[in-house]
């Protein structure tokens, strides 16, 4: 771009003038604390550059819907991490769902989404509630001080879900490291993910020996998987690698919203006492929690041809990230973003992507969190803060290493 003399310039802003923005997003101190990047990210513009990695940005929500929405012009084939699929070998077989457009995405989602829908899941509800009664009293049982993340936020998914799955018993320790380190690995090669490394290749040699029909249950959602192949609804090929969907993403996000909804309602003790007494916003307090915390923060796009978004051209085959985290508290959508009210309508939250790739198990993660919350209300008058909450760093997740709480109990 020539520069112009004031007189002369142009009406109209040229379309390659698009805001530079030099900070790197993977840094520990963006992922300690993303919200200042966020924010300066959304007032640079719609569309950003990122010149440490010569990759495009949105942060403003219109622009992130839109993209998300536009799978013809945005693909997920070529990967929705850093690594373009389409010059880089893929550091595993792509994912079927994931990783993959219309049309080869559309069989393996309508099998997984009605495997996972809320009919679906109906007769999981009454299981899942008794499973949360017995861990919130075991809990409550011991100090009334401890750390919700372990206690809570990861027990009652690794005592629901892998069952649910119908996974074998052994190695499921292998669960959440493996999840760690797929969410790591959409990002640039960092400490964080050299520091997964060394085990990947046992935890996905792992992983792979767990989706095969001989070793899971009779029932469960795996068995689900391989009966709509008998079907002919997919390959028994396509089989094993939709069970290794579930594993891979099915356990660290859950154990993350959790964790979120846990620390909203423990840094909000009001809004705590508000649920208690209308235990019906447990629906609306897991979504406004997904809103304000967006434990997957971000996904990566690839254009597919030369494209125009908010008057800035980005061309054909370019890696274009998405903050999930940032378009959920753009202040253009939201009021007061940055606060946790169970009197918001926070539905249209792009926590969960949007459009055909929308999170399909996120009906799971639902039940998980009504489950948990349903079980907490009537036995916890207060929940609050002990300490500062450890962060737990993950290219992807807004992760969380503890949640220091102290419980109140209703005598
Ligand atoms: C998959 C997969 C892995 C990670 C995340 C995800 C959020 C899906 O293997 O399909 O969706």
């Amino acid at each position: 771009m020539t520069a112009r003399a004031e007189s002369d310039a142009p009406m109209t802003v040229p379309a390659s003038t698009v805001p530079v923005l030099s900070e790197d997003p993977f840094g520990d101190d963006v992922l300690t604390d993303p919200l200042p990047f966020h924010a300066a990210l959304r007032e640079a513009g719609p569309v950003v550059r990122l010149a440490a990695y010569g990759i495009w940005a949105m942060g403003r929500y219109a622009e992130v819907h839109t993209s998300l929405t536009d799978w013809q012009g945005f693909q997920s084939a070529a990967g929705v991490g850093l690594s373009d699929f389409k010059r880089e070998k893929p550091w595993r077989p792509p994912s079927l769902l994931l990783e993959a457009d219309p049309p080869q995405h559309d069989a393996p989602r309508h099998v997984l989404a009605n495997v996972l829908s809320p009919r679906a899941l109906k007769k999981l509800r009454p299981a899942w509630a008794a499973d949360a009664e017995e861990l919130v009293a075991e809990v409550l049982a011991g100090p009334s001080e401890f750390d919700a993340v372990a206690g809570l936020a990861e027990a009652f998914p690794l005592r629901v879900f892998p069952d649910a799955v119908g996974l074998s018993q052994g190695g499921r320790e292998h669960l959440l490291p493996y999840g760690d380190h797929v969410f790591n690995a959409f990002g640039p090669v960092n400490h964080l993910v050299e520091k997964g490394q060394p085990r990947v290749a046992e935890l996905g040699a792992w992983v792979a020996s767990r989706c095969t029909r001989d070793v899971l249950a009779p029932e469960g959602f795996g068995a689900d998987i391989w009966a709509a192949a008998d079907r002919g609804e997919i390959t028994p090929q396509q089989a094993p690698l939709i069970v290794r969907s579930l594993l891979t993403a099915g356990v660290d996000t859950t154990v993350h919203a959790l964790s979120a909804i846990l620390h909203s309602f423990a840094a909000h003790p009001n809004e705590w006492t508000r649920l208690r007494a209308d235990p019906s916003l447990v629906r609306t307090a897991f979504d406004e929690a997904i809103r304000l915390e967006s434990p997957v923060q971000t996904f990566f796009r690839t254009t597919t041809q030369d494209l125009r978004v908010a008057g800035a051209d980005i061309p054909e085959g370019e890696k274009v990230l998405l903050f999930l985290g940032a378009a959920n508290r753009d202040p253009r959508r939201w009021e007061d973003p940055d606060d946790f009210d169970l009197s918001r309508d926070p539905s249209g939250h792009v926590g969960f992507g949007m459009g055909i790739h929308q999170c399909v198990g996120q009906h799971v993660a639902r039940l998980e969190a009504e489950a948990l919350l349903l079980a907490m209300i009537p036995r916890i008058r207060r929940i609050e803060l002990t300490g500062p909450p450890q962060r737990h760093l993950n290219n992807t997740l807004r992760a969380w290493g503890s949640l220091p709480v102290r419980v109140e109990l209703e005598r």
